[in-house]
């Protein structure tokens, strides 16, 4: 089990985009902070898209020449409030320009461990002219 909030690294010079996807009953809530960028992902059902503050599906992220820390905040609403999730912890898998996060919360005792499932993909944009 990882903390919540959770932390993964972006790398350096890297774009990308952020989704979430609802899996579970409960209203489903993860707070996103990457430097001075910020937003919130709800959203509620079975394989349904999250949608972000201002309504979208999908939060995109410009390159940086520094490597980064992206911290997310897992929670859900029974019906008494906002209460912390239990976070899983990331599984990264990195591919030629590609780097991918999957984290994924429980929100009560079924442990299908998919209530709320984060990806993050990052694309390397200095991977040009390589070989
Ligand atoms: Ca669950
Ligand atoms: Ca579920």
């Amino acid at each position: 089990m990882a903390s919540n909030p959770v932390t993964v690294t972006i790398p350096a010079n890297c774009q990308g985009q952020i989704t979430a996807i609802s899996n579970a009953s409960y209203t489903q809530r993860v707070d996103i902070k990457l430097d001075d960028l910020s937003t919130t992902f709800t959203g509620t059902g079975e394989n349904v898209s999250m949608t972000t503050t201002s309504k979208s599906d999908v939060f995109l992220f410009m390159p940086l020449s520094t490597e980064r820390t992206c911290r997310l905040t897992f929670m859900f609403d029974a019906g008494k409030g906002w209460q912390k999730a239990f976070v899983n912890n990331p599984i990264k898998t990195s591919k030629g320009p590609f780097t991918t996060y999957s984290i994924k919360s429980e929100d009560a005792n079924d442990n299908d461990n998919n209530d709320t499932d984060v990806n993050i993909v990052c694309f390397s944009t200095s991977a040009f002219g390589t070989t």
